[in-house]
Protein backbone atom coordinates (compact mmCIF):
# COMPACT_ATOMS: atom_id res chain seq x y z
CA UNK A 1 0.00 0.00 0.00
CA UNK A 2 0.70 3.45 -0.64
CA UNK A 3 1.69 5.78 1.92
CA UNK A 4 0.96 9.28 1.11
CA UNK A 5 3.48 11.95 1.60
CA UNK A 6 2.68 13.65 4.89
CA UNK A 7 3.10 11.06 7.70
CA UNK A 8 1.47 12.23 10.60
CA UNK A 9 -2.04 11.05 8.62
CA UNK A 10 -0.72 7.39 8.80
CA UNK A 11 -3.67 6.19 6.27
CA UNK A 12 -3.06 4.67 2.53
CA UNK A 13 -4.73 6.02 -0.60
CA UNK A 14 -6.28 2.23 -1.62
CA UNK A 15 -10.08 1.36 -1.73
CA UNK A 16 -12.11 1.69 1.43
CA UNK A 17 -13.93 -1.31 0.61
CA UNK A 18 -16.80 -3.37 3.10
CA UNK A 19 -14.91 -2.25 6.35
CA UNK A 20 -11.03 -3.33 4.93
CA UNK A 21 -8.38 -1.06 2.68
CA UNK A 22 -7.04 -2.73 -0.52
CA UNK A 23 -5.37 -1.17 -3.40
CA UNK A 24 -6.22 -1.09 -6.90
CA UNK A 25 -4.92 -2.83 -9.90
CA UNK A 26 -4.13 0.84 -11.20
CA UNK A 27 -3.31 4.20 -9.69
CA UNK A 28 -3.21 7.56 -10.76
CA UNK A 29 -1.29 10.53 -9.30
CA UNK A 30 -2.61 13.41 -7.27
CA UNK A 31 -0.43 16.40 -7.46
CA UNK A 32 0.07 19.03 -5.44
CA UNK A 33 -1.44 22.48 -6.86
CA UNK A 34 0.70 24.57 -5.31
CA UNK A 35 4.45 22.78 -6.38
CA UNK A 36 2.98 20.59 -9.21
CA UNK A 37 4.85 18.08 -7.84
CA UNK A 38 3.34 14.62 -6.98
CA UNK A 39 1.64 14.22 -3.64
CA UNK A 40 0.10 11.06 -3.57
CA UNK A 41 -0.48 7.74 -6.17
CA UNK A 42 -4.40 6.80 -5.55
CA UNK A 43 -6.13 3.91 -6.23
CA UNK A 44 -8.03 4.00 -9.11
CA UNK A 45 -11.04 1.98 -8.56
CA UNK A 46 -11.98 0.00 -11.76
CA UNK A 47 -15.49 -1.15 -12.57
CA UNK A 48 -15.10 -4.48 -10.70
CA UNK A 49 -14.07 -2.54 -7.55
CA UNK A 50 -17.12 -0.17 -7.81
CA UNK A 51 -19.20 -3.38 -8.16
CA UNK A 52 -17.36 -4.39 -4.70
CA UNK A 53 -18.84 -1.30 -3.12
CA UNK A 54 -22.06 -1.21 -4.10
CA UNK A 55 -22.36 -5.46 -3.11
CA UNK A 56 -20.96 -4.19 0.28
CA UNK A 57 -23.12 -1.25 0.76
CA UNK A 58 -26.62 -3.66 -0.34
CA UNK A 59 -25.93 -6.09 2.02
CA UNK A 60 -24.90 -3.98 5.52
CA UNK A 61 -28.57 -2.09 4.24
CA UNK A 62 -30.25 -5.82 4.19
CA UNK A 63 -28.07 -6.55 7.39
CA UNK A 64 -27.46 -5.38 10.73
CA UNK A 65 -27.36 -1.71 9.32
CA UNK A 66 -30.92 -1.89 7.83
CA UNK A 67 -32.27 -2.57 11.51
CA UNK A 68 -30.29 -0.09 13.39
CA UNK A 69 -32.10 2.30 15.14
CA UNK A 70 -31.78 5.96 14.67
CA UNK A 71 -30.90 6.41 17.84
CA UNK A 72 -27.53 4.58 17.52
CA UNK A 73 -26.88 5.92 14.40
CA UNK A 74 -27.01 8.93 15.96
CA UNK A 75 -24.46 7.92 18.18
CA UNK A 76 -22.23 7.13 15.52
CA UNK A 77 -22.54 10.13 13.53
CA UNK A 78 -21.80 12.23 17.03
CA UNK A 79 -18.82 9.85 16.85
CA UNK A 80 -17.98 10.82 13.74
CA UNK A 81 -18.02 14.73 14.34
CA UNK A 82 -15.89 14.18 18.05
CA UNK A 83 -13.37 12.54 15.79
CA UNK A 84 -12.94 15.33 13.06
CA UNK A 85 -12.79 18.02 15.45
CA UNK A 86 -10.15 15.42 16.98
CA UNK A 87 -8.49 15.28 13.86
CA UNK A 88 -8.66 18.74 12.58
CA UNK A 89 -5.69 19.89 12.20
CA UNK A 90 -4.68 16.83 9.97
CA UNK A 91 -7.93 17.31 8.09
CA UNK A 92 -7.15 21.04 7.59
CA UNK A 93 -3.30 20.17 6.49
CA UNK A 94 -5.17 17.87 3.56
CA UNK A 95 -7.06 19.94 2.10
CA UNK A 96 -4.09 22.68 2.16
CA UNK A 97 -1.72 20.38 0.31
CA UNK A 98 -4.44 19.03 -1.82
CA UNK A 99 -6.83 21.83 -3.29
CA UNK A 100 -4.21 24.32 -2.71
CA UNK A 101 -6.04 26.96 -0.43
CA UNK A 102 -4.55 28.77 2.34
CA UNK A 103 -4.06 26.47 5.69
CA UNK A 104 -6.24 28.96 7.79
CA UNK A 105 -9.70 28.18 5.41
CA UNK A 106 -10.00 24.93 5.98
CA UNK A 107 -9.84 25.88 9.58
CA UNK A 108 -12.53 28.65 9.14
CA UNK A 109 -14.94 26.32 7.01
CA UNK A 110 -14.39 22.76 5.97
CA UNK A 111 -13.30 21.42 9.41
CA UNK A 112 -16.10 22.72 11.51
CA UNK A 113 -18.77 22.56 8.86
CA UNK A 114 -18.07 19.12 8.13
CA UNK A 115 -17.97 18.65 12.44
CA UNK A 116 -20.97 20.53 12.07
CA UNK A 117 -22.84 18.29 9.52
CA UNK A 118 -22.48 15.36 10.93
CA UNK A 119 -23.47 16.62 14.34
CA UNK A 120 -26.74 18.48 13.10
CA UNK A 121 -28.07 15.15 11.18
CA UNK A 122 -27.14 12.88 14.52
CA UNK A 123 -29.95 14.74 15.69
CA UNK A 124 -32.00 13.99 12.75
CA UNK A 125 -30.93 10.05 12.87
CA UNK A 126 -34.36 9.35 15.21
CA UNK A 127 -36.79 11.56 13.82
CA UNK A 128 -37.69 10.87 10.62
CA UNK A 129 -41.16 10.85 11.12
CA UNK A 130 -44.04 9.89 9.17
CA UNK A 131 -47.90 11.00 9.32
CA UNK A 132 -51.38 9.36 9.88
CA UNK A 133 -53.39 10.77 7.29
CA UNK A 134 -57.50 10.75 7.25
CA UNK A 135 -59.20 9.19 4.49
CA UNK A 136 -62.40 10.06 2.95
CA UNK A 137 -63.53 6.56 2.06
CA UNK A 138 -65.17 7.64 -0.91
CA UNK A 139 -65.00 3.78 -2.34
CA UNK A 140 -67.19 1.25 -1.22
CA UNK A 141 -67.57 1.10 2.66
CA UNK A 142 -64.35 0.58 3.55
CA UNK A 143 -62.78 2.13 7.16
CA UNK A 144 -59.45 2.40 6.72
CA UNK A 145 -56.67 3.59 8.47
CA UNK A 146 -53.58 4.97 6.84
CA UNK A 147 -49.96 6.07 7.86
CA UNK A 148 -46.37 6.87 6.00
CA UNK A 149 -42.69 5.97 6.97
CA UNK A 150 -39.89 7.42 5.93
CA UNK A 151 -37.43 4.72 4.75
CA UNK A 152 -33.97 4.94 3.85
CA UNK A 153 -33.63 5.29 -0.35
CA UNK A 154 -30.84 2.44 -0.33
CA UNK A 155 -27.62 2.72 -1.74
CA UNK A 156 -26.41 6.07 -2.52
CA UNK A 157 -23.18 6.67 -5.13
CA UNK A 158 -21.88 9.99 -3.40
CA UNK A 159 -19.97 12.03 -6.45
CA UNK A 160 -17.34 14.95 -4.48
CA UNK A 161 -15.52 18.13 -6.08
CA UNK A 162 -12.55 18.86 -5.57
CA UNK A 163 -13.00 22.42 -4.08
CA UNK A 164 -14.29 21.64 -0.43
CA UNK A 165 -13.90 17.64 -0.94
CA UNK A 166 -14.20 17.19 3.15
CA UNK A 167 -17.34 19.44 3.41
CA UNK A 168 -19.26 18.09 0.84
CA UNK A 169 -18.55 14.84 1.42
CA UNK A 170 -19.76 15.65 4.51
CA UNK A 171 -22.74 17.59 3.28
CA UNK A 172 -23.78 13.89 1.59
CA UNK A 173 -22.83 11.26 4.29
CA UNK A 174 -24.38 13.01 7.16
CA UNK A 175 -28.03 12.87 5.74
CA UNK A 176 -28.01 9.73 4.03
CA UNK A 177 -26.36 8.04 7.14
CA UNK A 178 -28.87 9.73 9.65
CA UNK A 179 -31.65 8.34 7.24
CA UNK A 180 -30.29 4.97 7.47
CA UNK A 181 -28.84 4.47 3.78
CA UNK A 182 -25.48 3.37 2.80
CA UNK A 183 -23.06 4.94 0.81
CA UNK A 184 -20.23 4.69 -2.10
CA UNK A 185 -18.08 8.26 -2.19
CA UNK A 186 -16.21 8.43 -5.36
CA UNK A 187 -13.97 11.89 -4.35
CA UNK A 188 -12.45 13.56 -7.04
CA UNK A 189 -8.97 12.62 -8.89
CA UNK A 190 -7.90 16.28 -8.08
CA UNK A 191 -8.58 15.83 -4.25
CA UNK A 192 -9.15 12.57 -2.23
CA UNK A 193 -6.88 12.98 0.64
CA UNK A 194 -9.23 14.56 2.90
CA UNK A 195 -12.09 11.74 2.46
CA UNK A 196 -9.51 9.01 2.37
CA UNK A 197 -8.63 10.02 5.70
CA UNK A 198 -12.51 10.79 6.75
CA UNK A 199 -13.04 6.73 5.87
CA UNK A 200 -10.37 6.07 8.80
CA UNK A 201 -12.36 8.33 11.11
CA UNK A 202 -15.90 6.11 9.58
CA UNK A 203 -13.90 2.86 11.02
CA UNK A 204 -13.18 4.14 14.09
CA UNK A 205 -15.94 5.52 15.09
CA UNK A 206 -17.74 1.87 14.56
CA UNK A 207 -20.07 2.43 11.24
CA UNK A 208 -20.40 -1.57 10.59
CA UNK A 209 -18.78 -2.53 7.41
CA UNK A 210 -20.23 -1.91 4.16
CA UNK A 211 -22.21 1.03 4.94
CA UNK A 212 -19.53 3.64 4.05
CA UNK A 213 -17.30 2.52 0.75
CA UNK A 214 -14.58 4.84 -0.52
CA UNK A 215 -13.91 4.20 -3.57
CA UNK A 216 -10.94 6.58 -5.55
CA UNK A 217 -10.98 7.17 -9.27
CA UNK A 218 -11.72 9.08 -12.51
CA UNK A 219 -14.46 10.16 -13.16
CA UNK A 220 -14.94 8.86 -16.79
CA UNK A 221 -14.23 5.42 -15.25
CA UNK A 222 -14.90 4.83 -11.51
CA UNK A 223 -17.20 7.55 -11.31
CA UNK A 224 -19.53 6.40 -14.74
CA UNK A 225 -19.22 3.21 -13.12
CA UNK A 226 -21.27 4.31 -9.89
CA UNK A 227 -23.78 6.23 -12.17
CA UNK A 228 -24.37 3.16 -14.43
CA UNK A 229 -24.47 0.61 -11.81
CA UNK A 230 -27.89 -0.93 -11.39
CA UNK A 231 -27.93 -1.58 -8.05
CA UNK A 232 -27.16 2.30 -6.39
CA UNK A 233 -30.62 3.63 -6.06
CA UNK A 234 -29.68 7.31 -5.90
CA UNK A 235 -26.48 9.68 -7.35
CA UNK A 236 -26.16 12.48 -4.94
CA UNK A 237 -23.44 14.79 -7.22
CA UNK A 238 -21.92 18.12 -6.95
CA UNK A 239 -19.93 19.14 -9.81
CA UNK A 240 -19.74 20.92 -13.20
CA UNK A 241 -23.24 21.19 -15.55
CA UNK A 242 -21.86 19.03 -18.45
CA UNK A 243 -21.01 15.85 -15.95
CA UNK A 244 -24.40 16.72 -13.95
CA UNK A 245 -26.34 16.44 -17.60
CA UNK A 246 -24.83 12.95 -18.60
CA UNK A 247 -24.98 11.84 -14.92
CA UNK A 248 -29.13 12.73 -14.95
CA UNK A 249 -29.39 10.98 -18.71
CA UNK A 250 -27.49 7.89 -17.77
CA UNK A 251 -29.24 7.80 -14.27
CA UNK A 252 -32.65 7.75 -15.73
CA UNK A 253 -31.65 4.00 -17.73
CA UNK A 254 -32.58 2.64 -14.25
CA UNK A 255 -34.66 5.52 -12.86
CA UNK A 256 -31.83 6.34 -9.75
CA UNK A 257 -33.08 9.10 -7.97
CA UNK A 258 -30.73 11.90 -8.63
CA UNK A 259 -29.43 15.29 -6.73
CA UNK A 260 -27.22 17.96 -8.40
CA UNK A 261 -25.38 20.83 -7.26
CA UNK A 262 -23.96 22.42 -10.43
CA UNK A 263 -22.28 25.91 -9.73
CA UNK A 264 -23.45 29.55 -10.37
CA UNK A 265 -22.58 32.62 -11.19
CA UNK A 266 -23.98 34.64 -8.52
CA UNK A 267 -25.05 38.20 -8.45
CA UNK A 268 -23.70 40.52 -5.48
CA UNK A 269 -26.34 44.01 -5.33
CA UNK A 270 -24.76 46.47 -3.70
CA UNK A 271 -28.13 48.86 -3.33
CA UNK A 272 -28.32 52.83 -3.00
CA UNK A 273 -28.82 52.96 0.76
CA UNK A 274 -25.97 49.72 1.59
CA UNK A 275 -23.40 49.97 4.13
CA UNK A 276 -20.59 50.23 1.22
CA UNK A 277 -17.26 49.42 3.96
CA UNK A 278 -18.90 46.30 4.86
CA UNK A 279 -20.15 45.21 1.38
CA UNK A 280 -16.85 45.92 -0.76
CA UNK A 281 -15.21 43.40 2.47
CA UNK A 282 -18.11 41.05 1.80
CA UNK A 283 -17.76 41.09 -2.25
CA UNK A 284 -13.89 40.71 -1.71
CA UNK A 285 -14.67 37.50 0.38
CA UNK A 286 -17.32 35.80 -1.79
CA UNK A 287 -14.48 36.38 -4.85
CA UNK A 288 -11.17 34.94 -3.55
CA UNK A 289 -12.11 32.96 -0.62
CA UNK A 290 -11.09 29.15 -1.61
CA UNK A 291 -9.20 31.02 -4.96
CA UNK A 292 -12.62 31.31 -6.23
CA UNK A 293 -13.09 28.06 -6.23
CA UNK A 294 -16.64 28.14 -4.75
CA UNK A 295 -19.87 27.52 -6.10
CA UNK A 296 -21.45 30.29 -4.38
CA UNK A 297 -19.11 32.41 -5.20
CA UNK A 298 -20.35 35.94 -5.85
CA UNK A 299 -19.00 37.11 -9.19
CA UNK A 300 -21.06 39.49 -10.86
CA UNK A 301 -21.52 42.44 -8.55
CA UNK A 302 -23.95 44.80 -9.34
CA UNK A 303 -23.59 48.46 -8.01
CA UNK A 304 -25.57 51.30 -7.77
CA UNK A 305 -24.38 53.83 -9.88
CA UNK A 306 -23.88 56.42 -7.15
CA UNK A 307 -21.24 54.05 -5.16
CA UNK A 308 -19.96 52.40 -8.81
CA UNK A 309 -16.85 53.84 -9.04
CA UNK A 310 -16.27 54.03 -4.94
CA UNK A 311 -16.50 50.29 -5.32
CA UNK A 312 -14.65 49.65 -8.54
CA UNK A 313 -11.75 51.44 -6.72
CA UNK A 314 -12.11 49.71 -3.38
CA UNK A 315 -12.26 46.55 -4.66
CA UNK A 316 -9.23 46.94 -7.07
CA UNK A 317 -7.49 47.67 -3.62
CA UNK A 318 -9.00 44.24 -2.23
CA UNK A 319 -7.59 42.66 -5.09
CA UNK A 320 -4.48 44.31 -5.10
CA UNK A 321 -3.86 43.09 -1.45
CA UNK A 322 -4.00 39.80 -1.67
CA UNK A 323 -0.81 37.61 -1.02
CA UNK A 324 -0.69 34.47 -3.57
CA UNK A 325 1.44 31.49 -2.76
CA UNK A 326 2.86 28.88 -0.60
CA UNK A 327 -0.38 27.53 1.49
CA UNK A 328 1.51 27.20 4.12
CA UNK A 329 2.72 30.12 4.67
CA UNK A 330 0.58 32.27 7.08
CA UNK A 331 0.89 35.51 5.35
CA UNK A 332 -0.68 33.86 2.64
CA UNK A 333 -4.26 35.09 1.57
CA UNK A 334 -5.07 32.84 -1.95
CA UNK A 335 -3.51 29.48 -2.90
CA UNK A 336 -2.96 28.32 -6.21
CA UNK A 337 -5.97 26.95 -8.42
CA UNK A 338 -6.24 23.13 -8.56
CA UNK A 339 -4.95 21.82 -11.71
CA UNK A 340 -2.91 22.92 -14.94
CA UNK A 341 -6.60 22.92 -16.73
CA UNK A 342 -8.27 24.57 -13.90
CA UNK A 343 -5.81 27.52 -14.97
CA UNK A 344 -5.79 27.48 -18.20
CA UNK A 345 -9.74 27.54 -18.01
CA UNK A 346 -9.20 30.85 -16.07
CA UNK A 347 -6.59 32.35 -17.75
CA UNK A 348 -8.06 32.00 -21.16
CA UNK A 349 -11.63 34.04 -19.32
CA UNK A 350 -9.19 36.60 -18.13
CA UNK A 351 -8.56 37.06 -22.25
CA UNK A 352 -11.85 36.53 -23.67
CA UNK A 353 -12.96 39.17 -20.81
CA UNK A 354 -10.44 41.87 -22.21
CA UNK A 355 -10.92 40.47 -25.85
CA UNK A 356 -14.84 41.63 -25.27
CA UNK A 357 -14.38 45.07 -24.16
CA UNK A 358 -14.47 45.20 -20.05
CA UNK A 359 -12.42 47.35 -18.07
CA UNK A 360 -9.69 45.33 -16.65
CA UNK A 361 -8.81 47.14 -13.55
CA UNK A 362 -6.93 44.49 -11.09
CA UNK A 363 -4.75 41.83 -11.41
CA UNK A 364 -5.46 39.83 -14.76
CA UNK A 365 -3.55 36.97 -16.31
CA UNK A 366 -1.31 33.70 -14.70
CA UNK A 367 1.85 33.38 -12.63
CA UNK A 368 4.66 32.14 -14.07
CA UNK A 369 6.73 29.69 -12.20
CA UNK A 370 5.84 25.87 -10.31
CA UNK A 371 2.54 25.89 -8.99
CA UNK A 372 -1.23 26.79 -10.42
CA UNK A 373 -1.38 30.37 -9.84
CA UNK A 374 -3.43 32.67 -11.51
CA UNK A 375 -3.57 36.46 -10.08
CA UNK A 376 -6.93 37.85 -8.56
CA UNK A 377 -8.72 40.57 -11.32
CA UNK A 378 -11.68 42.42 -11.38
CA UNK A 379 -13.21 44.08 -14.72
CA UNK A 380 -15.43 46.82 -14.71
CA UNK A 381 -17.96 48.10 -17.08
CA UNK A 382 -19.07 44.62 -17.86
CA UNK A 383 -22.17 43.61 -20.36
CA UNK A 384 -24.16 41.08 -18.72
CA UNK A 385 -24.05 39.45 -22.09
CA UNK A 386 -20.66 38.78 -22.37
CA UNK A 387 -18.83 35.82 -21.72
CA UNK A 388 -16.97 36.08 -18.55
CA UNK A 389 -20.58 37.21 -16.81
CA UNK A 390 -22.62 34.54 -18.09
CA UNK A 391 -20.05 31.45 -17.34
CA UNK A 392 -18.79 30.12 -14.49
CA UNK A 393 -15.16 30.60 -14.04
CA UNK A 394 -14.51 28.86 -10.67
CA UNK A 395 -11.48 31.10 -10.43
CA UNK A 396 -10.59 34.82 -8.94
CA UNK A 397 -12.44 36.88 -11.08
CA UNK A 398 -14.78 39.40 -10.44
CA UNK A 399 -17.49 41.00 -13.20
CA UNK A 400 -18.88 44.54 -12.26
CA UNK A 401 -22.03 46.42 -13.80
CA UNK A 402 -23.27 49.28 -12.77
CA UNK A 403 -27.15 49.66 -12.09
CA UNK A 404 -30.01 52.95 -11.26
CA UNK A 405 -32.85 50.95 -10.19
CA UNK A 406 -33.75 48.15 -8.01
CA UNK A 407 -35.55 46.86 -11.18
CA UNK A 408 -32.94 46.95 -13.34
CA UNK A 409 -30.40 45.42 -10.75
CA UNK A 410 -32.92 42.57 -10.19
CA UNK A 411 -33.31 41.86 -13.92
CA UNK A 412 -29.30 41.31 -14.21
CA UNK A 413 -29.59 39.72 -10.96
CA UNK A 414 -32.01 37.18 -12.74
CA UNK A 415 -30.46 37.08 -16.61
CA UNK A 416 -28.51 33.87 -16.21
CA UNK A 417 -28.90 30.30 -16.61
CA UNK A 418 -27.56 30.13 -13.08
CA UNK A 419 -29.55 30.44 -9.78
CA UNK A 420 -27.63 29.21 -6.91
CA UNK A 421 -26.95 32.12 -4.39
CA UNK A 422 -27.53 35.88 -4.20
CA UNK A 423 -26.57 38.49 -2.10
CA UNK A 424 -28.29 41.99 -1.28
CA UNK A 425 -26.65 44.86 0.55
CA UNK A 426 -29.12 47.15 1.94
CA UNK A 427 -29.96 48.64 5.33
CA UNK A 428 -33.75 49.03 4.03
CA UNK A 429 -35.70 45.40 5.63
CA UNK A 430 -38.65 46.05 3.72
CA UNK A 431 -36.27 46.05 0.51
CA UNK A 432 -34.05 43.17 1.48
CA UNK A 433 -37.26 41.04 1.75
CA UNK A 434 -38.82 42.56 -1.50
CA UNK A 435 -35.90 41.77 -3.31
CA UNK A 436 -35.28 38.35 -1.86
CA UNK A 437 -38.73 37.36 -3.30
CA UNK A 438 -37.88 37.90 -6.36
CA UNK A 439 -34.24 36.74 -7.13
CA UNK A 440 -34.27 33.15 -8.71
CA UNK A 441 -31.75 31.39 -6.44
CA UNK A 442 -32.08 28.33 -3.67
CA UNK A 443 -30.19 30.57 -1.07
CA UNK A 444 -30.74 34.28 -0.99
CA UNK A 445 -27.96 36.47 1.79
CA UNK A 446 -28.96 40.01 2.80
CA UNK A 447 -25.70 42.02 4.21
CA UNK A 448 -22.74 38.80 4.23
CA UNK A 449 -21.64 36.13 1.73
CA UNK A 450 -22.02 32.16 2.36
CA UNK A 451 -24.58 32.35 5.51
CA UNK A 452 -24.98 28.76 5.77
CA UNK A 453 -25.83 26.36 8.29
CA UNK A 454 -25.81 21.91 8.16
CA UNK A 455 -29.68 23.35 9.25
CA UNK A 456 -30.58 25.49 6.17
CA UNK A 457 -31.97 23.41 2.46
CA UNK A 458 -28.66 23.45 0.05
CA UNK A 459 -28.98 23.62 -3.63
CA UNK A 460 -29.94 25.85 -7.01
CA UNK A 461 -32.91 26.73 -8.89
CA UNK A 462 -32.61 26.52 -13.07
CA UNK A 463 -28.67 25.39 -14.14
CA UNK A 464 -27.18 25.19 -11.15
CA UNK A 465 -28.99 21.82 -10.03
CA UNK A 466 -32.10 19.69 -8.98
CA UNK A 467 -32.79 19.13 -5.36
CA UNK A 468 -31.32 20.18 -1.89
CA UNK A 469 -29.36 18.45 0.48
CA UNK A 470 -28.94 19.46 3.77
CA UNK A 471 -31.45 20.59 7.15
CA UNK A 472 -35.20 18.49 7.18
CA UNK A 473 -34.71 18.87 3.21
CA UNK A 474 -31.66 16.75 3.57
CA UNK A 475 -33.79 14.10 5.18
CA UNK A 476 -36.58 14.24 3.07
CA UNK A 477 -34.09 13.91 -0.22
CA UNK A 478 -32.39 10.88 1.52
CA UNK A 479 -35.76 8.82 2.40
CA UNK A 480 -38.77 7.02 0.58
CA UNK A 481 -42.33 7.92 1.47
CA UNK A 482 -44.25 4.91 2.22
CA UNK A 483 -47.91 4.69 2.61
CA UNK A 484 -49.69 1.79 4.74
CA UNK A 485 -53.33 1.33 4.65
CA UNK A 486 -55.45 -0.92 6.89
CA UNK A 487 -58.56 -2.02 5.88
CA UNK A 488 -60.67 -1.66 9.56
CA UNK A 489 -63.87 -2.62 8.05
CA UNK A 490 -65.31 -3.20 5.26
CA UNK A 491 -64.12 -3.28 1.50
CA UNK A 492 -62.88 -1.16 -1.39
CA UNK A 493 -64.78 -2.52 -4.49
O1 LIG B 1 -15.72 19.00 -12.72
P1 LIG B 1 -16.36 17.58 -12.92
P2 LIG B 1 -14.24 19.48 -13.15
C1 LIG B 1 -17.40 23.35 -12.25
C2 LIG B 1 -16.45 24.52 -12.32
C3 LIG B 1 -15.21 23.89 -12.89
C4 LIG B 1 -15.80 22.89 -13.85
C5 LIG B 1 -14.93 21.75 -14.24
O2 LIG B 1 -16.96 25.48 -13.21
O3 LIG B 1 -14.38 24.81 -13.55
O4 LIG B 1 -16.93 22.39 -13.17
O5 LIG B 1 -14.43 21.06 -13.09
C6 LIG B 1 -16.65 13.34 -11.32
N1 LIG B 1 -19.50 10.27 -14.34
N2 LIG B 1 -17.45 22.76 -10.93
O6 LIG B 1 -13.93 19.10 -14.54
O7 LIG B 1 -15.71 16.87 -14.05
C7 LIG B 1 -15.24 13.78 -11.09
O8 LIG B 1 -14.38 12.67 -11.01
C8 LIG B 1 -19.46 10.37 -12.99
C9 LIG B 1 -18.44 23.33 -10.03
O9 LIG B 1 -13.30 19.01 -12.12
O10 LIG B 1 -17.83 17.78 -12.94
C10 LIG B 1 -15.39 14.54 -9.79
O11 LIG B 1 -15.45 13.62 -8.71
N3 LIG B 1 -18.66 11.21 -12.33
C11 LIG B 1 -18.61 22.49 -8.83
C12 LIG B 1 -16.74 15.24 -9.95
O12 LIG B 1 -17.43 14.48 -10.95
C13 LIG B 1 -17.87 12.02 -13.07
C14 LIG B 1 -17.43 21.82 -8.25
C15 LIG B 1 -16.68 16.70 -10.40
O13 LIG B 1 -15.93 16.79 -11.58
C16 LIG B 1 -17.87 11.98 -14.48
C17 LIG B 1 -16.53 21.32 -9.27
C18 LIG B 1 -18.73 11.05 -15.11
N4 LIG B 1 -18.82 10.94 -16.44
C19 LIG B 1 -16.53 21.84 -10.54
N5 LIG B 1 -16.99 12.90 -14.95
C20 LIG B 1 -19.59 22.99 -7.84
N6 LIG B 1 -20.87 22.84 -8.11
O14 LIG B 1 -19.22 23.48 -6.79
C21 LIG B 1 -16.46 13.52 -13.87
N7 LIG B 1 -16.97 12.97 -12.72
Amino acid sequence: MTLIAEPRTGFTTGLFVDGTWSDAVETFEDLNPATGEVLARVSHGSAADVDLAVRAARAALDGAWGDTPGVTRGVLLNRLADLVERDGEVLQRLEALDVGKPFAQPGMLDVPNAAATFRHFAGWADKAQGATIPTAGYLGTAKTHSYTVREPVGVIGAIIPWNTPLMIAAWKLGPALAAGNTVVVKPAEDAPLSILHLATLVQEAGFPAGVVNVVPGLGGTTGAALVAHPDVDKISFTGSPEVGRQIQKSAADTFKRVTLELGGKSPQIVCEDADVRAAVQGIAMGLFFNQGEVCAAGTRILVHRSHYENVVDALAQATEAQVLGDPFDARTTMGALVNAKQKQRVADYVEKGKAEGARLVAGGGEVDGPGFFVRPTIFADVDNASTIAREEIFGPVGAVIPFDTVEEALAIANDTEYGLAATIWTRDVSLAHTMAAKVRAGAVWVNGWAAIDPALPWGGMKSSGIGRELGCSGILANTEEKVVTIVLQGRFL
